[in-house]
C-alpha cells in the first residue's frame, strides 16, 4: 500500500520544486531564528536569499554531532521552548547527549513517515504489532509506536527485555507484526526455538533497523520464522525511525525526500558521490520546526539511486549500509567493516549469525581475530571436525576482507546478547 500517493509518486521535477520551495523558506526561518547557523552563514558570506532552490544547497553549511554537543541541549532549537512538545536524546558512546526537540507539527510528521514505512511493508489497520525497541530517551519505542497507531494498527508496547514475556505476549495476542533490532529478532527466533514455540507464532511482517544488518541476515530470520522482513532507517538528530524504508521489492530503502533532502558525499572531499557511488550521507531537513539542520552529516555509508522502483515510488533509495565512517576498522592498513563479516558468514550458512570481533595489538602487529557461536554438536563430535570448521570460516573471511583473521569457535551463547543495538566490535588498540 501507498500511503500518501502525491508525495511517493510524483515526478522528479515535481520533487525538486517542492523541495526548493520547502528548503527556501526553511534557510530563512533559520536565518533569523538560530544564531549558530546565522554565523555560519555570515562566515561563508551568504544571506538566506542566496539560496533560490536545491541547486544552492552546497552554499550551506555543514553540520555534525559535534555541534549539537557544542549547542547542548538546546541551543540549536529554532523555536520557542513553550512550543516544543517533545524532547528525544541519543546517549553515544563518548561525549555528551545529542538532544533533539519537537513541535507538534514535527511530531504529526514523524507519526505519518513511520505510517508510510509500515504501509509500505503490508502493515495495515488488522495487524497487531508488538514494539519491542527500547522505549525512552531512545526514539525507536516511541517512534514506532505512534506511527503504527497513526496506521490504526493494533500497538503492543512491549519496549526491550523480558524475552520470555515477549513470547507470551506474542503467542497470546497473536501478533503479526514486530519492530525490534534484527540482533534482538535473532535473540528471540532462538528463545522460540528453545521454547518449541517456533510454529505457534503468527508473525508475517518485521520491520527491522536501528543497526547495520546484510541481506544474509534478513534471508536467515525470513526463512526462520516465515515472514518478511523490511529494514527501517532514521537517526535522532534528523527525526528518529521512518526518514527510509525498503518496500516489497527491497531494492534499497526509499527516502521520505519530500522532508529529508539527502546527498551523498565522498567523506574526505564533501564532493558529491555520482548514483550508484559509495558515499557519507549527508541531510538537510525541510520541515522540521524545532530542530531543522542543514546537511547533517549521518557518517553512514551508502549509495543512491534517482531511478523509478518497481513499487512505483519515485522517491530516491539509498542501498544497504556498508557501515560508517566512525566504525569503520583499520587493520594493517586493511579497512574491515562488521557487514564483510556478517555477510561472509551468513553465505556459508555452518554458523550462526552471533560473532564478535576483537581486535589488539601485539608486538606493534594489529591482530583480528572473530568468535563465531557454533552449533553445540561440533564440540561433542571428534576435534577434527571443530579444527576444519575453523580453518574453512578463516579461510573465507580471509578472502572476504583480504586480511588473516583468527578464528575463534565458541559454544552457542558465549557472545553477550542485545535487547538494542547488538555490539559487534572490541577494539582493545584504544585501550592501550
Ligand atoms: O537508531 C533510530 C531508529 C530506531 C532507526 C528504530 C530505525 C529503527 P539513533 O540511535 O540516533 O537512531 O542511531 C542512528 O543508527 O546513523 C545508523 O548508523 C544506524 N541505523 C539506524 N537504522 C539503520 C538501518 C535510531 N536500518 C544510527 N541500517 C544511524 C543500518 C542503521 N544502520
Amino acid at each position: 500500500m501507498i500511503w500518501n500517493e502525491a508525495k511517493e509518486c510524483m515526478s522528479r521535477d515535481e520533487m525538486r520544486n517542492l523541495q526548493s520551495a520547502r528548503l527556501v523558506k526553511m534557510v530563512s526561518r533559520v536565518y533569523h531564528n538560530v544564531e549558530f547557523y546565522r554565523k555560519k552563514m555570515q562566515a561563508l558570506g551568504i544571506e538566506p536569499g542566496d539560496i533560490k532552490g536545491i541547486e544552492d544547497l552546497n552554499k550551506l553549511p555543514f553540520t555534525t554531532k559535534q555541534d549539537l554537543r557544542d549547542n547542548y541541549p538546546f541551543g540549536l532549537f529554532a523555536v520557542p521552548k513553550s512550543e516544543v512538545v517533545r524532547i528525544h536524546a541519543s546517549s553515544g558512546t563518548t561525549g555528551k547527549a545529542t538532544v533533539v526537540g519537537y513541535t507538534r507539527k514535527d511530531i504529526a510528521i514523524w507519526q505519518e513517515c513511520v505510517a508510510r514505512v509500515l504501509a509500505m511493508a503490508g502493515i495495515s489497520k488488522e495487524d497487531r504489532m508488538q514494539i519491542s525497541y527500547g522505549y525512552g530517551l531512545f526514539t525507536g519505542g516511541m517512534g514506532l509506536h505512534y506511527g503504527a497507531e497513526n496506521l490504526g494498527a493494533t500497538v503492543i508496547p512491549m519496549s526491550t527485555g523480558n524475552t520470555k514475556k515477549q513470547i507470551t505476549m506474542m503467542e497470546d495476542f497473536e501478533c503479526t507484526a514486530i519492530a525490534c533490532t534484527p540482533s534482538y529478532l535473532l535473540h528471540i527466533i532462538d528463545a522460540l526455538e528453545e521454547a518449541g514455540k517456533l510454529d505457534k507464532i503468527k508473525l508475517k511482517t518485521a520491520v527491522l533497523g536501528a543497526e547495520p544488518w546484510t541481506e544474509e541476515m534478513r534471508n536467515r530470520i525470513e526463512t526462520k520464522l516465515n515472514i518478511t522482513a523490511h529494514d527501517i532507517y532514521g537517526l535522532s538528530e534528523v527525526m528518529g525511525p521512518g526518514v527510509a524504508a525498503d518496500c516489497k521489492y527491497h531494492a534499497g530503502m526509499h527516502i521520505y525526500e519530500d522532508h529529508f533532502l539527502p546527498e551523498v558525499l565522498n567523506p574526505d572531499t564533501l564532493e558529491p558521490c555520482k548514483e550508484g557511488e559509495l558515499g557519507e550521507l549527508v541531510f538537510t531537513t525541510l520541515t522540521k520546526e524545532a530542530l531543522p539542520l542543514f546537511r547533517y552529516r549521518t557518517k553512514d555509508l551508502t549509495s543512491i539511486t534517482y531511478e523509478k522502483c518497481q513499487c512505483g515510488r519515485t522517491l530516491a533509495r539509498i542501498s544497504r549500509f556498508k557501515g560508517r565512517t566512525d566504525d569503520m576498522l583499520v587493520i594493517r592498513g586493511v579497512n574491515v567493516f562488521p557487514s564483510q563479516i556478517e555477510a561472509a558468514l551468513m553465505e556459508m550458512g555452518e554458523t550462526s549469525p552471533h560473532y564478535l570481533m576483537i581486535v589488539d595489538r601485539v608486538n606493534n602487529l594489529d591482530n583480528l581475530e572473530v568468535w563465531v557461536e557454533v552449533d553445540e554438536a561440533f564440540f561433542s563430535d571428534e576435534i577434527r571436525k571443530l579444527e576444519d570448521l575453523t580453518k574453512k570460516i578463516a579461510h573465507t573471511l580471509q578472502q572476504a576482507l583480504g586480511l588473516a583473521v583468527k578464528v575463534k569457535l565458541v559454544e552457542p551463547k558465549t557472545i553477550e546478547r542485545s535487547e538494542g543495538k547488538a555490539k559487534r566490535v572490541i577494539d582493545k588498540r584504544n585501550l592501550i
